[in-house]
C-alpha cells in the first residue's frame, strides 16, 4: 500500500469517526411538493428540470408567452411531482438581465453586436481556413451534459463524418469519466444496471463521496422517505466533510482524502474474512483481474488483500478498524439488500477508475447486484450527461450508442449508417479535455467551439489554460453574456435556453424524457440545433445533416441503437410519455428496471438468470486494485487539503442561479469552510478573511467554521460557483488526471491557509 503521507493531525479524525446515528431524520427537507407562488397558467408544457442528473419532470406553466410557473411532473416517476428548490424557481432563469439576445464577434479587441449571417460566415470560413492550413484535427468542439441528445449527436457527427476529426469533447470528461470506465472495465458496457426504484427497496445504503442532500435533493428525499418508513434502513456516509447527507447517517465515516482504495479494499477483505461472500454467484458471474488482461486467480486476490486488513486500513484512512468491520458486516448481511451510491468524491480523482472498480467489486463479492434493492448506482452530475454525452458518442474516444473509436467494427457500422465510404470516420481518439485546452495554449488548436458549458471558470488550473482560450480562435454558443469563457471568445452565439427549444434529456437511471417547447426565445437567440445545421450547410455538409427538427434528428440516432444494448423509445412515445428506462427494443415493451437480470432486461433470455452479456464470456471482472495516494497531498510546505464541490443553491459557474435573488441571497459570496480546531490553531475566527495558496495560486475567502459542511482536521472547502477573479478557486486547483479515465482530479489538492491582512 502507498501510504508514504501519516500526518498525526489524522488521528484526531479518529475520535469523531466512531459510529454514530444522527436523529431527526427528515427535518432537512429540502424538497417541496406542489408549486410555490403559482399563478393559474393558460396552459402546462411537460419537460425535465434543467439542472441535475436527477432528471425531475416537471410542467411548465406558460401565460402571456412567458414561463410563469414550474411544478413537478405528478406522472414521472423521478419525482412524483416533488422539486428542489433550484427547479421550482426555474421561471427566474429565463429573462434575466444578462441574457444574451444577439451574436457578438471581436472587433478591435472588443465583442460587439453582429448579424446571425456576419457571426456564422466568420465561424465558417475560421474553421475553412484552419482545416485547410493546419489538417482537420486543428479544430475542435467542446460540448456539455447540458445539451440536448440532438444537438451533440449532430455536433458529433459532423465533427467525425464531416471534418474528420475526433476533437468531439465535452465537460462528462471532468464529471462522469471514471465512472464510464469503471463500467465498460467492470462490465463490458457504460451506465447502471439499477434504477432510482432500488431506493425503495435497499435496506442499506453505502453513500460515498456523494452529497447528494445538496446535488440530488429529490433523490435525497426519496432515501430519507425510505429510512422513515422503516426503522431497519441503515445509512452509511463515507466523505472527509461531514455534509447535510451525513445528517442522517447511521455510519458516519471521515477519511483521510483519496484514501477510498484502501477503505473498500479493506471492507472486501472482511467480506472474505468473515465468509460474508456469495460464493455461487462469484463462481458463475465474476473472474479476477489486476489489469485490462493480468488474469488472477481467486486465492491470488485474496493474498493482494492481506495489505488491507482494517487494522492496517485504520492507520491510513483514519477510520478505527471496528468502524470498518461493522460497515462491511452490514453491506454484505445476507439478509439485508444494498445499495451503493457515489458520485464526484469518487470520480474526480487520479485514481477514480479504480475506485469505481472497487464499489463494483463490494457487490460482487456479494451477489449484491441486479435484484431490486442490490446495487452499485453511480449518481450522474448533469441533466443530460448520459443521454446527450455518454449515449451520442460526446467523448473523443466515443462513438453513438456505446460504441468506441478504435473499434473498426463499430467505425463501420456508422459508416454504413450514416452513408458515406468505409474509412471516412477517423480511427484515432480526439484530444480529452486537457489535452484539447492545453492544445490550445501550444497552438495546435487554431479553432475551438464550446457549447452549454463555462470552462474558462470550471477547468482546473485556470491560470495555465485561460491564455490558451485567449489565444485561440473561440467560439461560444451561450445563454447569458458575460460569463468567465464568453469574455474570451471570438464569437458569442446567443442559445435558445431550456424550453425555448424542444429535445431529449437522459437521466442518471437510463431514463430518456423529452422536453417541449413552451415559449419562443428572447430577442435573436436560437436553439444550438439550428446554430449547427446552420453550421453544416455552410460548411457543405448538407448530405451528413438532413435535419430540420430535432425528431428527424432523433429517427437517425435510433438508427445507431437497433442492435446495440441501448435502444430508445421513439419521439412519438417520448412526447406523451413521462420517460423511459432503456433498453426499450420496440414501441410495444416497457421500460427497463434491470439491466442484465432475466424477468426484467430484454435481452436475458429466459433461463439465463443474470447474464452481465456486454462482456464477451459474460461475467463481469473483480479488480485487484491498490491504494495510490491523490497527485498532491500536502506536505511541511503545504499541510492542507484544500476540496471543491458544490451547495444546494448554485450551479455550478452560477450562470443560471447567480441572478435568482432567492438562491444568490443564500450564498451571496463564496466562504471556505474551515475545521474549528484548525481555526483556532491558525487565530483564524469565523468571517475572517483567509488566503488560501496552492503552488498555482492564491484566492481570497471569508472563513466559515461549523457552517454547512464541516471538513475534517487537516481539510478545507470551497463551492466554485463564484465568478469573482479573488474567489475563482478553480486557479489554485492541480490539472493532474486519471490515466484512464482522463478525469481531472478536482477533489483534492495541498494549499497553505493563512489569515489574510
Ligand atoms: N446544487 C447543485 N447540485 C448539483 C450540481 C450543482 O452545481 N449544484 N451539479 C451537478 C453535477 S454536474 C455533479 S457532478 C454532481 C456532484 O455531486 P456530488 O459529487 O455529490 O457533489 P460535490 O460537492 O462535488 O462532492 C461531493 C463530496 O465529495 C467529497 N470528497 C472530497 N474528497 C473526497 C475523497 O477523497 N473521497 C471521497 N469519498 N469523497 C471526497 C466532498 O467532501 C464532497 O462533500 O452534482 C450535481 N448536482
Ligand atoms: N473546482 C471544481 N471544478 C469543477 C468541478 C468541481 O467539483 N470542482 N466539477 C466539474 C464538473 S463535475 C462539471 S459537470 C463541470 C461543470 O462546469 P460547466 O459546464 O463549465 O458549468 P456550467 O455553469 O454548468 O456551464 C454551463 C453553461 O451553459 C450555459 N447554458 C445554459 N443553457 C444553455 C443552452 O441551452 N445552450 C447554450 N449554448 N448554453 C447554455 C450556461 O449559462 C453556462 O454558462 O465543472 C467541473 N469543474
Ligand atoms: S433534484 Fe435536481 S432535477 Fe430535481 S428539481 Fe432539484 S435540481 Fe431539478
Ligand atoms: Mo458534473
Amino acid at each position: 500500500m502507498d501510504m508514504k503521507f501519516t500526518r498525526r493531525d489524522f488521528l484526531k479524525a479518529m475520535a469523531i469517526s466512531a459510529a454514530m446515528f444522527t436523529a431527526g431524520c427528515g427535518t432537512k427537507r429540502d424538497t417541496h411538493k406542489g408549486p410555490v407562488d403559482q399563478k393559474d397558467a393558460e396552459k402546462w408544457v411537460k419537460g425535465v428540470c434543467r439542472y441535475c442528473g436527477t432528471g425531475c419532470g416537471v410542467l411548465a406553466g406558460v401565460t402571456g408567452g412567458k414561463i410563469v410557473a414550474v411544478k413537478g411532473d405528478p406522472d414521472c416517476a423521478v419525482n412524483k411531482g416533488r422539486l428542489c428548490v433550484k427547479g421550482i424557481l426555474l421561471p427566474k432563469i429565463m429573462n434575466t438581465p444578462d441574457r444574451l439576445l444577439h451574436p457578438l464577434i471581436r472587433k478591435d479587441g472588443k465583442l460587439v453586436e453582429a448579424s446571425w449571417d456576419e457571426a456564422m460566415n466568420l465561424v465558417v470560413s475560421k474553421f475553412k481556413e484552419s482545416i485547410e492550413k493546419y489538417g482537420p484535427d486543428s479544430v475542435g468542439f467542446y460540448g456539455s451534459g447540458q445539451t440536448y441528445a440532438e444537438e451533440t449527436y449532430t455536433m458529433q457527427k459532423i465533427f467525425r463524418a464531416g471534418i474528420g476529426t475526433n476533437n468531439v469533447e465535452g465537460n462528462p470528461r471532468t464529471c462522469m469519466a471514471s465512472a464510464v470506465a469503471g463500467f465498460v472495465t467492470t462490465y463490458g458496457a457504460d451506465e447502471p444496471m439499477g434504477t432510482y426504484a432500488d431506493i425503495e427497496a435497499a435496506d442499506t445504503f453505502f453513500l460515498i463521496g456523494s452529497n447528494s442532500a445538496e446535488a440530488h435533493p429529490v433523490l435525497f428525499s426519496r432515501i430519507i422517505d425510505r429510512k422513515n418508513s422503516d426503522p431497519n434502513v441503515k445509512i452509511i456516509v463515507a466523505d472527509p466533510r461531514k455534509t447535510r447527507t451525513a445528517d442522517i447517517a447511521d455510519y458516519y465515516l471521515p477519511f483521510i482524502p483519496s484514501r477510498d482504495l484502501a477503505l473498500m479494499n479493506a471492507m472486501a477483505y472482511v467480506i472474505i474474512e468473515e465468509g460474508l461472500t456469495n460464493e455461487k454467484f462469484i463462481a458463475d458471474h465474476t473472474e479476477f483481474m489486476k489489469g485490462a488482461s493480468d488474469k488472477l486467480t481467486y486465492d491470488e486476490y485474496k493474498a493482494f488483500l492481506q495489505d488491507y486488513t482494517p487494522e492496517k486500513v485504520e492507520t491510513a484512512c483514519g477510520i478505527p478498524a471496528a468502524t470498518i468491520r461493522e460497515v462491511a458486516r452490514l453491506f454484505a448481511d445476507p439478509n439485508r439488500k444494498t445499495m451503493s451510491m457515489w458520485c464526484m468524491g469518487f470520480n474526480q480523482r487520479t485514481r477514480g477508475v479504480w475506485a469505481n472498480n472497487l464499489v463494483h467489486n463490494l457487490h460482487l463479492l456479494t451477489g449484491k447486484i441486479c435484484t431490486p434493492g442490490n446495487t452499485p448506482f453511480s449518481l450522474t452530475g448533469q441533466p443530460s450527461a448520459c443521454g446527450s454525452v455518454r449515449e451520442t458518442g460526446g467523448l473523443s474516444h466515443i462513438l453513438p450508442a456505446h460504441r468506441f473509436v478504435a473499434n473498426e467494427k463499430h467505425r463501420n457500422e456508422l459508416e454504413e449508417i450514416w452513408g458515406v465510404p468505409k474509412g471516412t470516420l477517423p480511427s484515432k481518439p480526439g484530444y480529452h479535455t486537457l489535452e484539447m485546452f492545453k492544445a490550445a495554449v501550444t497552438g495546435d488548436l487554431k479553432c475551438l467551439w464550446v457549447m452549454t458549458t463555462n470552462p474558462g471558470q470550471s477547468l482546473p488550473n485556470l491560470n495555465y489554460y485561460r491564455p490558451g482560450m485567449e489565444k485561440t480562435f473561440l467560439v461560444v454558443s451561450e445563454t447569458y453574456h458575460p460569463t468567465r469563457t464568453s469574455e474570451l471568445a471570438d464569437v458569442v452565439l446567443p442559445a435558445a435556453l431550456w424550453m425555448e427549444k424542444e429535445g431529449v434529456y437522459g437521466n442518471g437511471e437510463r431514463r430518456t424524457n423529452h422536453i417541449a417547447k413552451a415559449v419562443d426565445p428572447p430577442g435573436e437567440a436560437r436553439p444550438d440545433l439550428d446554430t449547427i445545421i446552420d453550421f453544416a450547410k455552410r460548411m457543405g455538409f448538407e448530405k451528413l445533416v438532413p435535419f430540420k427538427t430535432p425528431e428527424e434528428v432523433w429517427a437517425e440516432y435510433q438508427k445507431c441503437q437497433a442492435g446495440t444494448d441501448m435502444q430508445m423509445a421513439s419521439y412519438k412515445r417520448l412526447r406523451e410519455g413521462h420517460g423511459f428506462t432503456w433498453p426499450v427494443p420496440d414501441d410495444n415493451s416497457p421500460e427497463t428496471y434491470i439491466r442484465y437480470a432475466e424477468g426484467y432486461d430484454p435481452y436475458v433470455k429466459k433461463g439465463e438468470g443474470i447474464k452481465f452479456y456486454c462482456r464477451k464470456n459474460n461475467r463481469a471482472v473483480i479488480y485487484a486494485r491498490p491504494q495510490i495516494d491523490a497527485q498532491e497531498m500536502p506536505d511541511a510546505e503545504y499541510p492542507f487539503f484544500l476540496t471543491t464541490g458544490r451547495m444546494l443553491e448554485h450551479w455550478h459557474t452560477a450562470t443560471m442561479t447567480g441572478n435568482v435573488p432567492e438562491l444568490k441571497n443564500a450564498a451571496p459570496e463564496m466562504y471556505v469552510e474551515i475545521n474549528e480546531e484548525d481555526a483556532k490553531r491558525l487565530g483564524i475566527s469565523d468571517g475572517d478573511l483567509v488566503n488560501i495558496t496552492s503552488r498555482r495560486a492564491t484566492c481570497k475567502f471569508k472563513a466559515k467554521i461549523n457552517g454547512r459542511g464541516k471538513p475534517m482536521p487537516g481539510l478545507v472547502y470551497v463551492s466554485f460557483h463564484d465568478k469573482e477573479e479573488d474567489r475563482l478557486i478553480n486557479k489554485v486547483l492541480l490539472d493532474a488526471f486519471d490515466p484512464g479515465s482522463k478525469q481531472p482530479e478536482y477533489k483534492v489538492c495541498a494549499v497553505q491557509i493563512s489569515k489574510a491582512s
